[in-house]
């Protein structure tokens, strides 16, 4: 590599891509740690970006019409971080730079969305970052169909290594991107053929140039280090009609001697390697020094999109005052007043006319009701739209054709749906909701684990809860979960009893500005359990006593979902025996948790026994069992124990033992009545 040669060839550009570079090299060795090797070698690609085509104003990082840039490969942070110093972005000063890695410091090892301004969404689990950005293209297409051009036209710009392009998310991402036509998408592959254990070749030889071809994308090929080639690469992508790739040929670590190494890849800490880095780049400055013509320059880059911003702003001051504030509340995550007083005359209507229907078609009933006063909605599911009761009339479909639609076939594809709602919801302006099997959680996983962690409102409708589902069998009955996702800090599960608590879930739900939730919902159909209308959410207590004791309160039942009906049912036989009985029904934990203990306590007052009715395993429930007042000698579960089986749903509640009678034996047994 003649890196005197790079240098020579357009030394303005060479100077402020080195500036990146040395800055990388300094913040990583002051931090001991880090990854040093990818922001050297996509320095130049960045420098270009936003020189030449990022439309982004440092000063006002979250001007809802900007050009969107997505570090997939999260690892090169310091890549960000030097462009957010470099363009004077305001908290991103020296000392945080200096301060890489550091405890209270913003600039943490991986961009973690909400620390620093100008990082759009948390990256660092490769792959995840790709799949965001076709969530941001396609809020950018939606939204410019409904707001117009002059509103919203902008282009997502995403970076992603070879790790990203190896994980199968990025397959879905990509088979997303093409069929949706998304243009204004455009990707950097970092293609510098290393990863952490050696070349790429050790692992993979997908031909990624044809890969991205015949998922629909077009494909340009260039040197990542050349400027002039990389800005006539972009110009052409951000023409063409469909999601463009550009495949860059770089070196890591470029210009030091672990330059296309694997050690390159990491922390270079090594005093002699960074000082002959910085020789080789013609950098003779001091650790994190940048001279003062330089750092202009680059502040100038960073306002290089005021002009745009001032002009949308005036054009957005001349959109009628209604118009604006649906635009401000829309992304602000604000709910319409109409939201409450929606959701109460459906649960009155539910509660007078108490139909026997699944929680999944519940909660369509709800969707119903919200997606008419809620334009922002964007529904979806992988490919399980008739059983997850996602689509409701008059949504749309969302196709190149109408992107207006606001309905998603996101296809087989449930970790790049869930991937896609981050990016979606992160845009601003779109709410995204997305089903599939409640069991293919684990698919999705990885992305709902980021929503919670980022803390942004993402929905996602898991239906076919529990042993409920009856035939598909156990590769189809999740037991586990149910903690798992409790387990998940930041996240609100919820599992509705029935139709009433399913609406106030959304409600509760959607009202959230930092959370995602979970909607765990039935395939079978259950009854109505909240006979009688309450103008109160009780769901957003979290948990609530349903149905209290009569006479002596001996024994409490605590229940979610399916099963809060078996629950009534056990009262029923026990009070037939003069065992009062009060049932509490906890669609929500984490709500519940949230209340003042003395609500708590009231809820569940120590004395009786307790026990807790959920078709799922035990794991979570202990604390509601004993804690508080609770006694681990008074309290037993009724539950799953293991995986489930392949029959009617009504056997297999007979056959684990999750049944009225098991109910009212087990609180017999802890009373000594048995
Ligand atoms: C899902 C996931 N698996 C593993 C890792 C750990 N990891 C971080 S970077 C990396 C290698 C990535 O290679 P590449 O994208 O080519 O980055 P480069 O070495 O070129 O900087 C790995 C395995 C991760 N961050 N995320
Ligand atoms: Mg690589």
């Amino acid at each position: 590599m003649d890196i005197a040669a790079l240098a020579q060839k357009n030394p303005a550009h060479w100077r402020r891509a080195a500036a990146i570079r040395t800055l990388t090299l300094d913040a990583v060795a002051a931090a001991n740690s880090g990854h040093s090797g990818m922001p050297m070698g996509m320095a130049d690609v960045a420098t270009v970006l936003f020189e030449k085509h990022m439309s982004f104003d440092v000063t006002t990082p979250d001007w809802p019409n900007r050009d969107r840039f997505i570090l997939s490969a999260g690892h090169g942070s310091m890549l960000i971080y030097s462009l957010m110093y470099l363009m004077g972005s305001e908290d991103m000063t020296l000392e945080q730079v200096k301060n890489f890695r550091q405890l209270g410091s913003i600039t943490a090892g991986h961009p973690e969305y909400g620390h620093v301004k100008g990082v759009e969404t948390t990256t660092g689990p490769l792959g995840q970052g790709i799949t965001n950005a076709v969530g941001f293209a396609m809020a950018e297409e939606f939204l410019r169909a409904k707001w117009g051009k002059k509103i919203i036209d902008h282009y997502t710009y995403c970076i992603a290594g070879d790790g990203c392009l190896m994980e199968g998310i990025s397959h879905e991402a990509i088979g997303l991107a093409g069929r949706q036509e998304l243009s204004r998408l455009i990707v950097f592959w970092d293609n510098n053929n290393i990863t952490i254990d050696g070349t790429v070749d050790m692992s993979d030889r997908t031909d990624q140039v044809a890969r991205f071809k015949a998922a629909g994308w077009d494909v340009f090929e260039v040197d990542g280090h050349d400027p002039e080639a990389i800005d006539a690469a972009i110009t052409e992508a951000k023409a063409t009609p469909r999601p463009a790739m550009i495949a860059c040929k770089t070196h890591i670590a470029l210009g030091s001697s672990a330059q296309d190494t694997s050690k390159g890849h990491g922390a270079l800490t090594d005093a002699q390697l960074i000082a002959d880095a910085k020789k080789a780049y013609g950098w003779d400055y001091a650790p994190f020094e940048i001279p003062a013509d330089l750092k202009a320059e680059w502040e100038a880059i960073g306002t290089r999109g005021r002009e745009t911003r001032e002009e949308w702003e005036t054009r957005f001051a001349l959109m009628s005052e209604g118009k604006q504030k649906e635009f401000t509340r829309a992304f602000a995550g604000d709910m319409p007043k109409k939201l409450t007083a929606t959701i109460k005359a459906l649960k009155k209507q539910i509660s007078e006319t108490q139909p026997k229907v699944a929680t999944r078609k519940a909660s369509e009933m709800a969707l119903e009701v919200i997606n008419p006063i809620l334009p922002e909605t964007m529904g979806g599911s992988a490919d399980l739209t008739g059983s997850n009761n996602t689509k409701t009339a008059d949504l749309g479909v969302f196709t190149p054709e109408d992107r207006k639609g606001r309905y998603v076939y996101y296809g087989i594809r449930e970790h790049g749906m869930a991937a896609a709602m981050n990016g979606m919801a992160l845009h601003g302006g779109v709410r995204p909701y997305g089903g599939t099997f409640f069991t293919f959680t684990d698919y999705a996983r990885p992305a709902m684990r980021l929503s919670a962690l980022m803390g942004i409102n993402v929905q996602y409708v898991m239906t076919h809860d529990s042993i409920g589902v009856g035939e598909d069998g156990p590769t189809h009955q999740p037991v586990e979960h149910l903690a798992m996702m409790r387990a998940t800090p930041n996240c609100l599960v919820f599992r509705p009893a029935d139709a009433v608590e399913a609406a106030e879930a959304w409600e509760v739900a959607l009202s959230q500005k930092t959370c995602p939730s979970v909607h765990v919902l039935s395939r079978q159909n259950l009854p109505t359990v909240r006979t009688e209308h309450k103008t109160k959410n009780l769901t957003a207590q979290g948990g609530y006593v349903l149905a209290d004791a009569e006479g002596k309160r001996e024994a409490i039942l605590m229940a979610t979902g399916s099963e809060v009906s078996i629950a009534l049912a056990a009262r029923d036989l026990l009070q037939a025996e003069g065992i009062g009985t009060r049932v509490v029904s906890m669609p929500c934990w984490e709500l519940f948790e949230e209340q003042d203990e003395a609500y708590r306590r009231r809820v569940l007052p120590g004395g009786p026994v307790r026990v807790a009715i959920e078709a799922a395993i035990r794991f979570g429930w202990d604390r509601w069992l004993f804690g508080e007042r609770g006694k681990r000698e008074k309290s037993g579960f009724i539950g799953m124990h293991g995986f489930g089986a392949s029959a009617p749903a009504g056997d297999l509640y007979t056959h684990f033992g999750i049944t009225a009678e098991a109910t009212a034996d087990k609180v017999k047994a802890l009373l000594g009545k048995g």
